[in-house]
């Protein structure tokens, strides 16, 4: 298989709700899309790096520079046979996992339409639904926060995350289970503490949560493995986990219980199921989390999440949380269970609004062999 042609486009679109996270607050997404062209077909791809390098250090300018100037000439110059030959023929690259991510699942996409079967289908996925949780951002008070979960409970979510930051957690949890009771409920802190908030954290165990995410920084199990011997409630890894050997790092250090997968973080689909499959085989769960993608990533982390391990709810919701109209057709919906439907049709398995992906466009470029 060989790409003809590689389409960057830098997009923006406005969020339904502003997103607060310990790390800031966005009221847009900035993104890349790939188009990819090949013997005929197309296929899409999202990079799921924001405009700013709070959540990570990739940023859409970062990963627009790598994907033109070198990713995308080494993707055109390559005869693949299979899309897993696609992040080894990166690896002269360093890290920006996310702008490989982009190319690397578009090929998956690419691959499945040529073969006429789903994405998932390629992936390994098992799964005709798959279940759906929310993250709430940071909010202005507690009355907003109950109001919100209320909605997304009412909606059928099957899990509720909070965002949590020193001065926003231990008493907001409290008061969440006092409303709520006993929910499946947990909270991620985008790395906002420190090991000496331990003892702070601890009282976190009270409440029964599914997990506590990414509390401290991204480099540093060490002290995640310090701080899970000192906790009953189990640390659930994100920022940390860039690859399949620091998923084995930190199983084997007891950094974490359980491991959140998102490919733009990995650097695509083959090290996302590598990480899927290793976590399988030490017993650990994983989910798929979620980065405000359009419906183009957001039908990507669909037809992963139907891989056997994904047994927790993701991060992975209905459209209308974040973008209407959405890029896609039709939009992600949700459930009255709280489940996502993965499509069936080959590849992504949904349509691409042409239009309105042209109508959100920045700034294009096309790369061709
Ligand atoms: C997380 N996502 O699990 C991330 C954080 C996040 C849904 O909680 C632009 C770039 C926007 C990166 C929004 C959720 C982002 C972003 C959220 C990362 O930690
Ligand atoms: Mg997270």
């Amino acid at each position: 298989m060989r790409v003809d042609r590689i389409e960057l486009r830098l997009l923006r679109l406005p969020l339904v709700h502003p997103f607060r996270t310990s790390f800031g607050r966005t009221d847009e997404k900035t993104f890349i899309l790939v188009r990819l062209l090949a013997g005929g077909l197309e296929a899409w791809g999202e990079c799921v790096a924001g405009a700013t390098p709070y959540y990570s250090a990739e940023t859409t300018v970062t990963a627009w520079h790598v994907l033109a100037e070198f990713l995308g000439p080494t993707l055109v110059g390559l005869d693949f046979g299979h899309p897993r030959e696609v992040f080894p023929a990166f690896h002269a690259v360093r890290g920006h996992n996310m702008a490989k991510a982009a190319l690397e699942m578009a090929t998956w996409d690419l691959y499945a339409r040529r073969e006429g079967q789903p994405l998932s289908g390629v992936l390994g996925g098992i799964r005709t639904r798959i279940a759906s949780g929310v993250s709430i951002g940071i909010q202005e008070s507690f009355d907003q926060l109950a109001a919100k979960i209320r909605a997304e409970l009412d909606a059928g979510y099957r899990r509720v995350k909070i965002k949590i930051e020193p001065g926003w957690d231990v008493d907001v949890v409290r008061r969440v289970r006092e409303r709520f009771g006993d929910i499946p409920l947990m909270v991620d802190a985008n790395a906002a503490y420190t090991l000496g908030d331990a003892d702070h954290l601890a009282a976190l165990d009270a409440f029964g949560l599914m997990m506590i995410e990414q509390p401290l920084d991204e480099d540093d199990l060490t002290d995640h493995a310090r701080l899970q011997r000192r906790l009953k409630t189990a640390i659930c890894l994100d920022e940390s986990i860039h690859s399949p050997r620091t998923a084995r790092d930190a199983i084997d250090a007891g950094a974490c219980r359980v491991v959140n997968i998102k490919p733009g973080r990995l650097g695509g689909f083959a090290e996302s199921i590598a990480v899927h499959d290793l976590c399988a085989a030490a017993g650990l769960p994983v989910w798929h989390g979620g980065m405000l993608e359009s419906g183009i990533g957001r039908v990507h982390n669909i037809h992963l999440s139907a891989l056997p391990n994904f047994t927790l709810p993701g991060d992975v919701a209905a459209s209308r949380r974040y973008f209407v109209p959405d890029l896609v057709e039709p939009a992600v919906e949700v459930a009255p269970d709280g489940t996502i439907v993965v499509p069936t049709g080959p590849g992504l398995g949904v349509e691409v609004d042409a239009d309105r992906i042209a109508r959100a466009t920045l700034r294009f470029e096309a790369l061709a062999r």
